[in-house]
């Protein structure tokens, strides 16, 4: 199938090489400017193969989408959008131009902890199980029908990079090429997500939306609070006036482990 690559990062540059594996087109890619001058692997990939890539900022304005940015698109003629770990809104007339229309890739069991930090979420939610999620997009944010959910059971130590790098990331891949494969042989669910149990969740791009209140937590939410934030954003409390950040959480019960050293923080 002709697709259309949306998205960045390593996880779209994998969806990239893993689609052309297995005899898809990929007619263009669509990924975000180069950030301090270094390109997105996506791009990277694509450009070794000579297929489009364009950098768009932005895709709409005041809710209209950029005129050049439709024709641009439309130029390319893809069968189906892909959006993998795409960070923007894709206006509808995109999403709603090719024959199949448009999946994305979600990294949490929809409806709940839609939003762009939602990896944060489900660990500082303190939930027991973590996955993934591809639908339908429509013109809301990440509420669009389910085409495929995998979930896994999460470890009371978990943090963000750890499920990414051992689940969300590789089995998210697989499963793009999963959903693209069933698309193709028109055997793709759809299955509408209830508003039960939805939730929209802040995304993590402020300094205080990340840091610990000590005080307003019990000690196993502080230990979510940590490991949700555990490597990006990094929780951080303040010593002596310093913003110290916070990282390899673990929970334990007195005596206290010889090898740790223990602090008094001051107020607490
Ligand atoms: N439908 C359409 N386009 C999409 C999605 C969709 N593009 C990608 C998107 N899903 C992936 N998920 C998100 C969710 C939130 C944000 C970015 C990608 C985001 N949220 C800002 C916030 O929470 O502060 C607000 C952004 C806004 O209000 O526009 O950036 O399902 N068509």
């Amino acid at each position: 199938m002709k697709l259309a690559l949306i998205g960045q990062s390593l996880f779209a540059s994998s969806c990239y090489q893993l689609f052309r594996e297995n005899g898809h087109t990929i007619v263009a890619v669509f990924t975000i400017p180069d950030q301090n001058g270094r390109e997105d692997p996506v791009a990277i990939a694509a450009k070794a193969d000579n297929v489009p890539v364009f950098k768009f900022t932005r895709w709409r304005l005041k809710g209209k989408i950029l005129p050049d940015v439709f024709e641009k698109y439309q130029s390319v003629g893809a069968d189906l959008n892909v959006l993998a770990y795409c960070s923007q809104f894709v206006p509808m007339e995109v999403i709603l131009y090719p024959k199949h229309q448009s999946i994305c890739y979600h990294p949490s069991l929809l409806p709940k902890h839609r939003g762009a930090s939602s990896i944060n979420w489900t660990l500082i939610s303190g939930d027991s199980k973590g996955g993934f999620s591809i639908f339908w997009c429509d013109d809301g944010l990440d509420t669009g029908p389910i085409l495929l959910q995998k979930s896994v059971d999460l470890d009371p130590n978990e943090t963000i990079d750890s499920l990414y790098m051992r689940f969300l990331f590789p089995e998210g891949v697989r499963s793009m090429l999963e959903a693209v494969n069933l698309i193709e042989q028109g055997q793709a669910p759809r299955l509408i997500q209830s508003e039960e149990g939805a939730s929209y969740d802040p995304m993590l791009n402020k300094k205080e939306l990340y840091e610990l209140k000590l005080d307003e937590l019990s000690g196993q939410q502080i230990h979510n609070f940590i490991r949700g934030c555990d490597t990006v954003p990094g929780a951080w409390i303040r010593i002596d006036g310093q913003m110290i950040k916070l990282f390899g959480s673990k929970r334990w019960r007195r005596p206290i482990p010889t090898k740790v050293q223990e602090i008094t923080i001051d107020g607490k």
